[in-house]
């Protein structure tokens, strides 16, 4: 049997960890301070808004949520954004995804200052990533690294099949793990043969938004897998993109959902938030 990978654990240590450091920013006089806004009424964002929250007041940082009704219009969201730019108590701005459709995501993340984008989908902060010069990383593919990490598992020269390609998981996870020096493959809806290219892997991300669609069958003996799916069934149970027992017979370490990645997106985007308030207090500016 596999190794299970504890998202929730460690993200409590990073959580505690961050709680000091915040301590100490709070004594400097500089709060860390995060933005959450939120257009609609999307249940699964309101559960993840939510914990974003709770986090928040777990570690110490200050936070503001922003509900706003599905009617707002893009106008009025880039208003706000541009009056949470210039708040100094506001280190991070969240825009939490997707938004009604009539909104452009694309102008809005545009519009959110680069230094205060704790997501990094700014395509500033994106292109900082791609030549790894970088004060932000993306939330979840930096929680996977970390759950990578924790497996004892060194990524040097190591087979990394990334399943899905979108802009806020699978691409800039392929990033990280090249960073890594990782060879990285990245499969998508037009990949011809899935199951052959994720047998060859050392290490499986699976972040395509398909209930259990990679199996056991497609997975190499002694794989570390990981699970970044979120998908709601029929009856509202959650369940990953991977079919946890059949891979669990054959994996070295996997993810479980819930309590793997979810917990670890949340933990990284508190560090992103700590770790912009500490720049902006050596930048100084607090009295
Ligand atoms: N802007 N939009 C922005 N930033 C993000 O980083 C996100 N994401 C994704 C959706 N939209 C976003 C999140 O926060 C997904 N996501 C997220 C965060 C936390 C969890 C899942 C997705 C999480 O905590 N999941 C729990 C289960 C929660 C449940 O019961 O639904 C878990 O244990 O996996």
């Amino acid at each position: 049997m596999a190794i299970i990978l504890d998202g929730k654990k460690l993200a409590q240590k990073i959580k505690d960890n961050l709680k000091a450091q915040t301590i100490r920013l709070t004594e400097k006089g500089k709060t860390p301070g995060l933005a959450v806004i939120i257009v609609g009424n999307n249940s699964a964002s309101r559960i993840y808004v939510n914990s974003k929250k709770r986090a928040c007041a777990e570690i110490g940082i200050y936070s503001e949520e922003y509900a706003l009704p599905e009617d707002t219009s893009e106008k009025e969201l880039l208003e706000l954004i541009e009056k949470l730019n210039k708040n100094s108590d506001i280190d991070g701005i969240l825009v939490q995804l997707p938004l009604p459709g009539h909104i452009d995501e694309k102008a809005v993340i545009n519009a959110i200052s680069p230094g205060k984008d704790v997501d990094a989908f700014h395509p500033v902060n994106v292109g900082k990533i791609m030549i790894g010069d970088y004060d932000f990383l993306p939330c979840t593919p930096a929680g996977v690294i970390e759950l990578i990490n924790e497996s004892g598992i060194d990524l040097e020269g190591k087979e990394c099949v990334v399943i899905g390609r979108s802009n806020i998981v699978g691409k800039p996870m392929s990033m990280l793990l090249l960073h890594k020096n990782a060879t990285v493959t990245i499969c998508h809806s037009k990949t011809v043969n899935l199951a052959e290219t994720v047998r060859r892997a050392d290490v499986v991300v699976a972040a395509v938004g398909r209930a259990q669609l990679i199996n056991g069958d497609m997975i190499k003996e002694g794989a570390v897998v990981i699970d970044v799916g979120m998908n709601r069934l029929e009856d509202n149970t959650l369940a990953g993109d991977v079919h946890f027992e059949s891979c669990a017979k054959k994996a070295y370490a996997i993810t479980p959902v819930p309590g793997g990645v979810g917990p670890m997106t949340i933990a990284m985007l508190m560090k992103n938030t700590v770790k912009s308030a500490s720049l902006a207090c050596s930048r100084g500016g607090v009295e």
